[in-house]
């Protein structure tokens, strides 16, 4: 048997991780021969919440769950930690503006990089899903210097999930003869979700169907289909949220072969986009670390939008950059 794992979830009794925690301890996203020990933190006012989640935990018994700690102290919560997804982030509430939005995130993420950077794994591997999740984790990777920044990444695989599904329905194939979609920069309605490089059975996208749909169709509604889920479900995307995070992580740490992913990664200036920016771009993963596919063209349409949702992301850092060491 081989040694556990710790694997720490910030945002525990929420509804995401209510999908995200069952599978993890059966063994879906680090396998089902991988021991782990769950460390789960929330703030204060959720620890009764929580409680009641590790009772559920308990009551799988599940075979690979060597212990739980439940906490409200980002500290223990993050201690020698191998894997941190950060999923817990404070909701916009009434009255609150974009801004202070992310000010308020921006002080928790800032905390939380402190916390990982003193107490986790020197090799943990960080998961931002809280929004805004590509600011973030620049705030998180930003306040931990002694980690690598190749170690934080953000979510944007709901967003390729979404788009390869869109896709496949268009086109009456199966979602598994998709590849080589990207979704590029911010997790949020600049996001461009990209098929210059797509193709299905062999045939580019491009020459299947027409640029008119893929700029009034599917773009929009790959940017705006969290909204779509909300007005439908009257919540946000939860399982989906969570089967992405699996998968992100799963990704990662098991590689990807050829397959194209997309990954809130650190920027090292790929594709012209500013050094250190947290972007997503198309990324292949092997031996636990993620490139950046290099060398794709990119036409004048898709460099428009790449730079579109860039200039949002220098937006939202220079608005957080009081709580951004050098
Ligand atoms: P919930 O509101 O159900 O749960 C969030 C939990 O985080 C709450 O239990 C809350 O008490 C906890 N929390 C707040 N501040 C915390 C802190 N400082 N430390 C630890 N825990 C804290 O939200 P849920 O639906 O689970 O969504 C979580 C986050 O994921 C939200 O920010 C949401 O916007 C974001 N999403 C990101 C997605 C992505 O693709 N990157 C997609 C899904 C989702 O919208």
């Amino acid at each position: 048997m081989k040694e556990p794992v710790r694997v720490a979830i910030t945002g525990a009794a929420g509804q995401i991780s209510y999908s995200l925690l069952f599978r993890i301890a059966s063994g879906q996203m680090l396998g089902r021969d991988q021991p782990l020990i769950l460390q789960l933190l929330e703030i204060e006012p959720a620890m009764e919440a929580l409680s009641g989640v590790v009772m559920e935990l308990d009551d799988c018994a599940f075979d690979l769950v060597k212990d739980i700690v439940a906490t409200d102290d980002p500290n223990e919560a993050f201690e020698s930690v191998d894997y941190a997804m950060l999923v817990g982030s404070r909701p916009r509430g009434p009255g609150m503006e974009r801004k202070d939005l992310l000010e308020a995130n921006a002080q928790i993420f800032s905390d939380q990089g402190k916390a990982l950077d003193s107490r986790a794994s020197s090799q943990v591997k960080v998961l931002v899903v809280g929004n805004p999740a590509n600011t973030n984790c620049l705030i998180a990777q930003r306040n931990a210097p002694h980690l690598d920044p190749r170690q934080f990444t953000a979510m944007t695989r709901l967003d390729h999930n979404r788009a390869k599904s869109l896709l496949s329905k268009k086109l009456s194939v199966h979602v598994s003869e998709v590849s080589g979609l990207s979704i590029w920069g911010n997790h949020s309605s600049t996001q461009y979700p990209d098929v210059s490089h797509a193709s299905v059975r062999g045939n580019s996208i491009s020459d299947l169907i027409e640029q008119t749909w893929l700029e009034s169709e599917f773009i929009p509604r790959v940017q705006q289909r969290g909204a779509e889920i909300i007005s439908a479900r009257g919540l946000s995307s939860a399982a989906s949220a969570a089967n992405a995070a699996i998968e992100h992580m799963k990704s990662w740490v098991q590689g990807t072969e050829e397959q194209i992913v997309s990954m809130g990664v650190y920027s090292d200036g790929s594709y012209g986009v500013e050094p250190g920016l947290i972007y997503s771009f198309p990324c292949t993963c092997a031996g636990g670390n993620w490139e950046i596919v290099k060398g794709l063209e990119v036409n004048s349409f898709s460099q428009g939008r790449m730079d579109q949702t860039e200039a949002e992301l220098i937006e939202e850092r220079d608005a957080v950059s009081h709580l951004l060491p050098d």
